[in-house]
């Protein structure tokens, strides 16, 4: 992600600096446009009109007019993920910018680049409750890498470089610059490139050697070491060194759920995904291993269960770009701050010129029981229903890896983490940290704004669903031909799990009522412009897939009407130990030297 910025500031770069007379507007576009923008989700307002006047002159910035700014961010953030470049929205004051929380906060969850540009009152106003004021700026610090009120035109052209840079290097995350609306309308001087004033903003990308040197050492003695990767392994571009790391020392490899794809699903290092969802074997690996290897993870508490009991063998080696990150939640035997890509470039170095590798072969039996034992599996139905399941695995055989998956929040998150194999790098975009329902179909959008050519398929639940599909309007517009997979249970589905395993089957409030056709997904579709499929049988799964397939000049919406009762397993449940595993109700694996 840095060398997009650097590739833009380069070029701007000449012999004599571009100066210019112009509104604060007018420096806004043309900044934007000399970092790289080329497509900016939003909807205009009366703090914001001022910038939205020069945008329609731009030959370089593409705006897309979405239908909720939750929808901008989101799209934003699938845009990013899709390309590694920084995503942009853009929204007015006071509910404009308030409907961005939710995206900004998610990106910060997950790391995403992006950079949110707001409009605020006049500056005379601010403090005052004026008309759609909102203290955008103070609302959003905690979920912002950093933000910026600019109320000086002159600020403008160096606070946007700043911003791109921030979102964009280091730990990349959501950046807000909120512009006030007599800076956007008042007269300044544009000079690029601006001079970026950020002093103390140095992140460590080189780790240091003897944190290597010692991290190298602990691997080559281990008996039971785990790769325990994580989204930070993705955002720094990591997955050919990782691939070489464990091929070259047969080192076992989870992928979290913002990991999926980053190291191959076929590969058969592979031990799947960690967690309270994870496999067997993935999560046996981790409570049985002698040393994790931890790499850009956060250890959340979604992958560690109980933290007194996680792993608890296991010494820790954590690389993470962020410093704040390390011994947080598990205290770090080896601590060491850096990219992803250079700390396995360097680890690289030091175990081959020290030559050994460790013996792992009865690390090897044991895992290997663990995957053969335990498969993660699922049950059909006996009245023909469709069991969401096997709508994923039919997916991911007729669709493949090439493509890009989206995915909501919920059990079909779940099963769209678990039953579609993932190949390559960046090929699921979900929301992991926030868990923000209604993230799968905007965040297509972007993906596909920023793709054009991929295939991309979003994942979503009918409760989700219900919260973002007037984007659908925005993709039949702006010829944005995503497909959408509704696995429609009925149900706030992940809620009525819980209902039923923990609230003795009482389902307060989690049925939707979908079964009765409200909405009907299909009369939606069409609605918006889109095609309309559904699919109520197994037997018809597949030719309902290659039908959506086949269709590549519209949205397309397949209402996948699927049993309510399907359960997402295996499960640890929130707050116990990884150990108390359970592949169905009640169901516990035998680990080894236990009856
Ligand atoms: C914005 C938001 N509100 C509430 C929740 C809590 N929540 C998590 S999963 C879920 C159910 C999602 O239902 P649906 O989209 O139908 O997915 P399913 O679990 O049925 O596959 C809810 C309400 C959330 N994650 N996000
Ligand atoms: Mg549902």
């Amino acid at each position: 992600m840095g060398h997009f910025l650097c590739r833009q500031a380069c070029s701007a770069t000449r012999n004599e600096p571009m100066t210019e007379q112009m509104t604060g507007a007018q420096a806004l576009v043309r900044a934007l446009e000399q970092v790289g923008v080329d497509t900016v989700f939003g909807i205009p307002g009366g703090a914001i009109l001022p910038a939205y006047d020069p945008l329609y002159d731009s030959a370089k910035v593409r705006h897309v007019l979405v239908r909720h700014e939750q929808g901008a961010g989101h799209a934003a953030q699938g845009y990013a993920q899709a390309t590694g470049k920084v995503g942009v929205c853009m929204a007015t004051s006071g509910p404009g910018a308030t409907n961005l929380v939710t995206p900004i906060s998610d990106a910060y969850m997950d790391s995403v680049p992006m950079v949110a540009i707001t409009g605020q009152v006049v500056s005379s106003a601010i403090g005052t409750d004026a008309f759609q004021e909102a203290d955008i700026s103070g609302i959003t610090m905690p979920i912002t890498k950093h933000n910026f009120l600019i109320t000086d035109p002159e600020d403008i052209p160096r606070t946007i470089m700043e911003a791109f840079h921030i979102a964009s290097t280091g730990r990349p995350g959501p950046v807000l610059v909120d512009i006030s609306k007599d800076a956007l309308t008042s007269t300044m001087n544009f000079q690029w490139p601006p001079v970026m004033r950020l002093p103390g903003y140095r992140p460590v990308t080189r780790p240091h050697s003897k944190q290597i040197r010692e991290a190298a050492k602990l691997i080559i003695e281990a008996k039971r070491p785990v790769l325990y990767v994580g989204g930070g392994v993705h955002r720094a571009g990591a997955s050919a060194e990782l691939l070489e790391f464990a091929e070259l020392m047969n080192i076992p490899v989870v992928t979290t759920l913002m990991a999926r794809g980053t190291f191959p699903d076929s590969h058969p290092q592979h031990m799947g995904m960690p967690g309270m969802h994870g496999s067997v074997s993935a999560v046996g690996a981790l409570q049985k291993s002698d040393l994790l290897i931890a790499l850009g993870v956060r250890f959340d508490d979604r992958v560690t269960g109980q933290l007194s009991t996680f792993a608890p063998h296991a010494k820790v080696i954590h690389a993470d770009i962020d410093p704040a990150e390390i011994s947080k939640n598990r205290y770090a035997d080896v601590p060491i701050v850096g990219d992803c890509k250079e700390v396995l470039t360097d680890l690289l170095t030091a175990v081959r010129g020290d030559g050994r590798k460790g013996d792992y072969t009865e690390w090897w039996k044991a895992l290997n029981a663990y995957k053969q034992t335990y498969p993660l599996g699922y049950d059909n139905f006996e009245d023909g229903s469709l069991a969401p399941q096997y709508v994923m695995e039919r997916l991911s055989e007729l669709v493949g890896p090439d493509a890009i998956y989206t995915a909501g929040v919920g059990q079909h998150q779940m099963w769209a983490a678990q039953f579609i194999g993932y190949e390559n790098p960046g090929t699921f975009i979900n929301s992991g940290g926030a868990g923000t329902m209604g993230f799968a179909l905007p965040a297509a959008m972007g993906a596909k704004m920023g793709r054009p050519d991929s295939v991309v398929w979003a994942i979503d639940g009918d409760g989700c669903f219900q919260m973002t599909n007037q984007e659908l309007a925005t993709c039949t517009i702006e010829g944005v031909p995503i497909k959408v997979a509704i696995i429609n249970n009925g149900n706030l589905g992940m809620i009525r799990q819980w209902q039923r395993l923990f609230y003795n089957e009482r389902y307060s409030n989690s049925d939707l009522q979908t079964a009765q056709r409200i909405p009907d997904f299909v009369k939606l579709a069409e609605a918006y412009g889109c095609v309309g499929l559904r699919c109520e049988r197994p037997e018809d799964v597949d030719a309902t897939i290659q039908k959506a397939m086949e269709i590549n000049d519209v949205p397309v919406v397949i209402d996948f009407v699927v049993h309510q009762d399907a359960m997402v397993w295996p499960m640890v449940a929130a707050g116990t130990s990884n150990d108390d595993i359970q592949f169905a109700r009640d169901m516990a694996p035998v680990w080894d030297g236990e009856d």
